[in-house]
């Protein structure tokens, strides 16, 4: 009985150190079952992204991270097997203004993964509008805006194209509502003969014949002229312009109401009815060739390439 007994008990021990043997040599803090913590850590969710940008990943793992894959809308981009996990995407062929979802899946050394949450990223321009009611000369098809520290710039395509709209009679007027507010600013109610949608605008940001300029809702009374913009890049038979406001000559909003007028003899909306609205967080990253500095001018598109370009271009 005695000698039973040792032996179960020497039994009992040998299993045990045997147990913690396997446990203190394949995993040493934890269970062995856990994929990699991993997120991508670059760039930041919902931002604009330049013609390139290093996306960037962090993976952690119990035992160790053998290697992360990055996938660009659902497609296996990269396998980085050395830390800092790290994808240099070039984007430069990615439609401008279009989105794209990125995400990473780790793995540890054996073979259990996890896959990231999903960051959605914009090409050089953030589409918030895309109108395309009326494919008639000179409508608006789509707005596209984008934020730095300093800078709301927005691109607007139209139809047709621009023929030259500082010499034909073609006005393209944002109205902004800084305040979020249809109570302020310019409205139905002020008579003022067009108040698109109603959103309550306090400025109105002007391309065309009647200039490029920034005005102010002046009290239920008029528009008055209040900056001018950073830039305008407008190309005379081209489809579209760019232009830039500092914050500051808009009182630095935090969001922004905005609806798009085409003023001409043919009008046109966008969006026909209620507006978009768009938070200004300074989405535009660095590591874009297309940063537009505060004072410096911004390259134009149409360099060395054949006009007119057609909408749905990519540079
Ligand atoms: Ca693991
Ligand atoms: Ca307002
Ligand atoms: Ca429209």
């Amino acid at each position: 009985m005695l000698s039973r007994l040792i032996a179960v008990i020497v039994c009992g021990i040998f299993v045990s150190v045997i147990l913690v043997g396997c446990s203190s040599t394949s995993n040493p803090s934890g269970a062995q079952n856990d994929g990699p913590d991993v997120a991508i850590t670059y760039p930041p969710d919902n931002s604009v992204i330049g013609s390139t940008v290093d996306v960037v990943a962090d993976a952690t793992d119990s035992r160790s991270v053998a290697v992360v894959e990055f996938y660009v809308d659902g497609a296996l981009a990269l396998s980085d097997s050395t830390s800092p996990y790290a994808y240099a995407w070039d984007a430069v062929c990615t439609l401008l203004g279009s989105a794209h979802q990125i995400h990473a899946t780790a793995y540890d050394d054996v073979g259990n993964s996890t896959t990231s949450d999903t960051i959605t990223v914009h090409s050089r321009w953030r589409t918030i509008i895309e109108d395309g009611d009326e494919a008639r000369d000179c409508n608006v098809k789509s707005i596209a805006v984008r934020s730095t520290e300093t800078l709301l710039e927005f691109r607007v395509e139209m139809y047709g194209g621009w023929v030259d709209p500082h010499a034909y009679p073609l006005d393209c007027g944002l109205f902004l509502d800084t305040d979020c507010d249809t109570l302020t600013g310019m409205s139905e109610a002020s008579g003022f003969g067009y108040a698109p949608n109603d959103i309550g605008a306090d400025y109105l940001a002007l391309v065309g014949l009647e200039g490029d300029v920034i005005a102010a809702w002046n009290d239920s009374t008029a528009w008055g002229v209040v900056a001018d913009y950073e830039y305008v890049n407008i190309t005379g038979n081209s489809d579209y312009f760019e232009a830039g406001v500092a914050l500051e000559d808009l009182s630095w909003p935090s969001a922004i109401d905005i609806v798009v007028a085409n003023i001409s003899d043919f009008w046109d909306w966008a969006p026909d009815t209620g507006h978009v609205r768009y938070e200004v967080t300074g989405d535009y990253i660095e590591g874009a060739t297309l940063r537009i500095g505060t004072s410096a001018p911004a390259p134009t598109p149409n360099d060395g390439r054949p006009t007119p370009l057609m909408s749905g271009k990519t540079e």
